[in-house]
């Protein structure tokens, strides 16, 4: 049977014809003991090789015969070739084809890597597990894994094939087992399936720990969450512009009390600009298409077409969505998380006033080049709209309030100054707007007073990005994920193989690709991508062209940076180079509103204007970034924003520190978003800067599960046939190892901790389950007697 990686067919004739679960039941057997059997299948070797073509891509061969360094071949088309023995790896035998687990693989290599996850591809089985880490690959359709009957097969454990399901049942196991909160980190790049994973988690949580119907408001919060911060980017017709954390909280008989969720970083700027073909927030194209007469009348709105902010970039729909009926839904969800009728049309009158601000126009009124707003429908809505006063809102745009000396003064603006003003306002009432939304959000999943401190943390934040053209956004996004990239490299690698060593036990160190060099390189003071950054932020005559200059003359030693002719330069992030465009860089990072834009916000008789101005006075009053001196004017400083995200990075970090995590790797096999096609070179590209291969590596040959002598006594003590209550906990331990005849290769004994091969913990915990079963049914008999 020949095999190739590229464009296999489905395999609708083999073990699959009508694949209700997803795995041939011939592979899911004696997964434990194959770890050591690396060497059992060296005589086929000579058999079956991957050849790599001149492509790079992969191809399954028979080898004819080897003499010395080469090898006559033949391909699976009947032609024969000599090659050197060099571009040959060996291929597994046939039984291991899709097998479930990459760990079960006697050759670890990247074509057979590759293959596997392709040929479960083809079969719909899109999850794979890593060792401990579980890889899901895009399908781009609708794949039959889930829904209740799954969800109830995972819960029963009747299917054990990997899936979203069953290590959401992990963690919801340990949390309950080793009372430690749990954490799901989702990540993998742009359109690689993080949101959907996270939805899917989600699901099963609130499957498995529903009852009080708060379950169904955090569901619904998904809806509201990607119609305010999604939009179509080239990459992903759904892509996440904020970053997300949603802690959900358990009582102690593991049902769900409540919910937080925590953002990062909304990607602003896409509510006034974006790139032709992407779209600005779903929110807006749903409020345009799905508004009732009455809401459209009452805030004066138009369809998407005649907004310059949603204009600008050409694209209207997204095939296959209907905005109209998406905002029904989200209005439902609105309902169903106790925002009131009343406060959605505010959010709806904030919406109608960012995309009529964007058709304020201005037109030149004396010979110095100054502007004023143009007395249009656009002003009056926005002044209607806002709830503030028609000159005023003119003035807002045609002045700015300066302090120069213990002098006053007023000075007139630019068109451009004009237009970012008008600009900086919009997004600002976007940013609030989504903030406020959350925090109502929050309110009403708040944990009662009950609080047990059980959680499971699920994090969902934007996937690593690289287009022609990258911002300040991409800097930022990509910074995150070199973070989450470190998080994901400490816990599979470095504390894993610490901890091996610390305890003595035998361990042979396996390298892997470490990022702290890039972090360091974004991170270091005072002479990192960031601290350089603010200060050059603060310069009265920093630029964007001034900052570049400042970048190439301090970092260009550094091996992760490389200065680019003008303003750009480019950093080598664990996923691959990307190259930044300083234009933006500077008023991004400060991101000013003037003081006359908040004054009349304040000035408004509107609820949520109002506590925008507030909510923005109070964040101004802390000091630290902003021009300090600039003539321009600025009025207000305050932390800078990637200041203020890398603080709340590392909290998270810090978080999640504290958290057992379990790790999702979604993968993006082809750049088209269309089922079906598997484009080695890309996934493999993905699967080495996640470092797949060396997570395998170490958790085949590595002792996942560990347990404190103590603990391990304690648990699985009272199993012993003889008395050993006096004995210490490592002699309790070594008995019960022998009573259940644990393999001696399958364990080892550190100075404090027990470690095990997978699944053998297993074993002992089904014992001591049955055991106790069948203590509490002695015990009901014996009171069922009594009474
Ligand atoms: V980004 O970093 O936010 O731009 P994500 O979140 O990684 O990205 P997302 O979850 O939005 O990607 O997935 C992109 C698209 O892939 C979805 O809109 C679905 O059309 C498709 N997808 C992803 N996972 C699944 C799945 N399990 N089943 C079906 C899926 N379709
Ligand atoms: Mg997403």
């Amino acid at each position: 049977k020949g095999r190739s990686l590229k464009d296999r067919p489905s395999n609708a004739d083999e073990d699959s014809a009508s694949v209700t679960l997803p795995l041939p039941s011939t592979l899911t057997s004696s997964r434990e003991n194959r770890w050591n059997d690396t060497n059992s299948y060296g005589s086929k070797k000579k058999l079956q090789s991957w050849l790599q073509l001149p492509n790079g891509d992969w191809e399954l061969v028979k080898i004819i015969t080897t003499s010395g360094a080469e090898s006559v071949i033949s391909l699976p088309d009947g032609k024969v070739l000599k090659v050197k023995e060099d571009n040959l790896v060996p291929a597994n035998p046939d039984i291991l084809d899709g097998v479930d687990d990459l760990m079960q693989l006697s050759y670890l290599n990247e074509p057979a890597v590759l293959f596997n996850l392709q040929y479960r591809y083809n079969q719909d089985m899109i999850y794979t597990k890593a060792g401990p880490v579980l890889v899901a690959v895009n399908p781009f359709k609708k794949v039959p894994l889930y829904g209740n009957d799954y969800i109830e097969a995972y819960k029963c454990k009747a299917i054990e094939s990997p899936h979203v399901y069953a290590i959401t049942d992990t963690a919801i196991r340990e949390m309950i087992r080793d009372e430690v909160n749990q954490s799901i980190i989702i990540s993998g790049e742009s359109g690689a399936g993080k949101t959907e994973t996270a939805k899917i988690a989600m699901q099963y949580l609130a499957a498995l720990g529903g009852g009080s119907g708060i379950e169904n408001e955090i569901l619904k919060t998904n809806p509201i969450l990607e119609a305010f911060g999604n939009g179509k980017t080239l990459r992903n017709d759904n892509s996440s512009r904020f970053g997300k954390l949603i802690e959900i909280h358990f009582s102690e008989t593991g049902k769900i009390s409540g919910a937080n969720i925590q953002t990062f970083l909304l990607e602003k700027s896409r509510v006034v600009q974006c790139n032709e073909g992407e779209r600005s927030y779903h929110i807006f194209y749903q409020l345009c298409a799905g508004a009732p007469s009455s809401l459209r009348e009452k805030l004066n709105l138009l369809s998407a077409e005649e907004y310059k902010y949603l204009r600008q970039s050409n694209c209207y729909s997204i095939s296959g969505i209907d905005d109209a009926e998406e905002f029904r839904i989200v209005k439902e969800a609105l309902d169903i998380v106790h925002i009131s009728k009343g406060d959605q049309e505010n959010v709806f009158a904030m919406l109608a006033a960012v995309l009529w601000l964007g058709n304020i126009s201005f037109t030149v009124v004396d010979n110095e080049n100054h502007v004023e707003a143009v007395e249009d429908e656009g002003l009056f809505t926005v002044a209607k709209l806002i709830g503030c006063e028609i000159e005023d809102l003119k003035l807002t745009f045609s002045t700015r309030k300066m302090k120069v000396g213990n002098d006053n003064i007023v000075q007139k603006l630019t068109l451009s100054q004009a237009i970012d003003a008008r600009d900086a306002l919009a997004k600002s009432i976007y940013a609030c707007l989504f903030d406020w939304l959350v925090e109502q959000i929050n309110k009403s999943l708040a944990v009662g007073k009950r609080r047990t401190g059980r959680s499971i943390s699920i994090l969902d934040i934007y996937g690593f990005e690289s287009f022609n053209r990258n911002s300040f956004e991409q800097f930022c996004i990509n910074y995150a994920n070199e973070r989450l990239q470190q998080h994901f490299n400490r816990h599979l690698f470095k504390l894993e193989q610490e901890e091996y060593i610390q305890d003595g036990i035998d361990w042979a160190k396996v390298e892997f690709e470490d990022n702290q060099d890039c972090l360091n390189l974004f991170e270091k003071k005072p002479l990192g991508l960031l601290s350089l950054l603010d200060e050059e932020s603060t310069f009265p005559n920093g630029t964007d062209l001034t900052f570049a200059n400042k970048l190439k003359q301090h970092l260009n030693s550094n091996s992760c940076f490389k200065g680019e002719r003008e303003k750009a330069f480019t950093v080598r992030h664990y996923a691959g180079e990307v190259t930044y465009d300083t234009s933006g860089f500077l008023e991004k990072n400060r991101d000013l509103l003037h003081l006359d834009s908040i004054q009349l916000l304040s000035s408004s008789k509107c609820h949520l204007p109002k506590l925008f101005a507030s909510h923005m006075l109070t964040q101004s009053e802390k000091p630290v970034v902003g021009p300090l001196h600039k003539s321009g004017g600025a009025d207000s400083q305050k932390l800078s924003v990637a200041t203020k995200f890398k603080g709340q990075l590392f909290q998270l970090m810090q978080r999640l520190e504290s958290t057992t995590p379990h790790f999702i790797r979604c993968i993006k096999p082809n750049n088209f978003q269309s089922p079906g096609s598997y484009e080695q070179s890309l996934v493999l590209q993905q699967l080495r800067c996640c470092g797949v291969l060396e997570v395998v590596r170490i958790s085949r040959s590595g002792f996942p599960t560990r347990v404190s002598h103590q603990k391990f006594a304690r648990r699985y003590g009272f199993l012993l046939l003889e008395n050993v209550a006096s004995q210490d906990p490592l002699s309790v331990s070594v008995a019960i190892l022998h009573q259940f005849n644990i393999l001696p290769e399958m364990f080892q004994v550190g100075y404090t901790k027990l470690f095990f091969r997978t699944g053998q913990i297993g074993v002992l915990e089904d014992t001591r389950n049955r055991t106790l079963r069948g203590i509490l049914r002695v015990q009901s008999c014996f009171r069922g007697h009594r009474a």
